[in-house]
């Protein structure tokens, strides 16, 4: 498919299935630009998620977020439900008009329901120049390393750093040791998954990813992780007032729908610290990406960014059978 035919495709699937235009719009584009960045797990995948979260009652399809100002550099984002990528496009520009005034800026989302990858929201930033770390919990599906039972969610961390003349630096990661979202992608091919990634609901170590999807996730790098995930939990949850992983799965009630709760994100202005030497700095982070370029390493994003250039001229693969789950979704409207 052309990139614009998936574009019309998803849209015409939100709207069926009772999303707002704006609302529809917002979440259409982070599901192309997934698809579009060979990150399947948060593509066209996302729209049998999204519309199982709107048929469940789980988001509100037609919500109307408000900003607040609770100190002069911080913004809440009030999403009264919906989609986190509508409440983000709100609060955005007030975000890096902050950061530009004050050095430094934060921004919460409260009250969304979040399916995404961060990496397009921090992107977007790190190209207005600053400096962005994006953080949010998910549902309680990964065990603590050491333990065998759920306590955190999947609570990716994701940084921006904006580089002169092309696209940021910009890591997006789970702190689990793989995204949810990829174990059932390996569920739905009915292909194993590597012993690393969970435990069977018994807390024994298995292949099975069905069994993995109702045991416990692993956190990456052992205990590394499992305090980074708790450090998601706790700066994106209690922080600014908003739920735990766990208690996102307990607010779902069973339904299987998209984690509720909050996100934060951090923006910085490099200018704020260094005044007119952000050219400097940015010249010394260039020699780092450099050094590590140079032994054939290579930089996050770099293979997300060789992606889109790819599906930019050809467009993008969706595999048969989850293209006829999507065509599904509308005959079932
Ligand atoms: P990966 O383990 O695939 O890691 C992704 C990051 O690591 C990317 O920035 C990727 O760059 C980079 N990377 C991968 N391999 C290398 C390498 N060899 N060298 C350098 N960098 C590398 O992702 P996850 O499965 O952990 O997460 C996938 C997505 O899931 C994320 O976008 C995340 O936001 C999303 N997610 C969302 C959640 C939510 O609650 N909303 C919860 C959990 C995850 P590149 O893309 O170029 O390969
Ligand atoms: O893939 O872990 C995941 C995930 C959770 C919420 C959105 N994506």
């Amino acid at each position: 498919m052309s990139l614009a035919e998936l574009r019309a495709l998803a849209i015409r699937v939100l709207r069926a299935a009772g999303l707002a235009g704006d609302h529809a719009d917002a979440v259409a584009e982070t599901i192309v630009a997934g698809e579009r960045d060979g990150c399947a797990s948060h593509g066209a995948y996302r729209l049998l998620v999204a519309v199982n979260s709107i048929r469940k009652g789980i988001v509100s399809p037609d919500p109307t977020p408000r900003i607040e100002e609770p100190a002069p550099a911080l913004i809440r984002v009030r999403g009264d439900f919906g989609f986190a990528q509508l409440a983000f496009a709100l609060g955005r520009p007030r975000l890096v008009t902050k950061a530009r005034r004050y050095g430094i800026a934060a921004m919460a989302l409260n009250d969304v329901v979040h399916f995404a990858a961060l990496w397009p929201e921090v992107e977007a930033l790190a190209e207005d120049g600053l400096v962005v770390l994006a953080l949010t919990p998910s549902h309680a599906w990964v065990a603590p390393a050491g333990g065998t039972r759920p306590v955190f969610g999947t609570n990716p961390i994701a940084f921006g750093w904006p580089r002169p003349g092309r696209e940021p630096f910009v890591f997006d990661f789970a702190t689990s040791a793989v995204a949810r979202g990829e174990i059932e992608l390996h569920r739905r091919a009915g292909k194993s998954v590597p012993e690393s990634w969970g435990f069977d609901s018994q807390g024994r170590p298995t292949s099975d990813a069905e069994a993995v999807l109702n045991g416990a996730m692993r956190t990456f790098g052992g205990h590394k992780g499992s305090a980074l995930a708790a450090m998601v939990e706790l700066m994106a949850g209690p922080l600014i007032g908003d739920l735990t992983s766990r208690q996102s799965l307990e607010a779902d009630q069973a339904r299987g729908g998209s984690p509720i709760g909050g996100e934060l994100i951090i923006a910085i202005d490099p200018a704020g610290f260094l005044g007119g030497s952000v050219a400097g700095a940015l010249i010394e982070a260039e020699a780092m990406f450099e050094a590590i370029e140079v032994q054939g390493a290579r930089l996050p994003s770099s293979r997300r960014y060789a992606a889109r250039a790819r599906s930019l001229k050809e467009g993008v693969v969706i595999p048969a059978a989850l293209h006829a789950d999507i065509e599904k979704l509308l005959e079932a409207e």
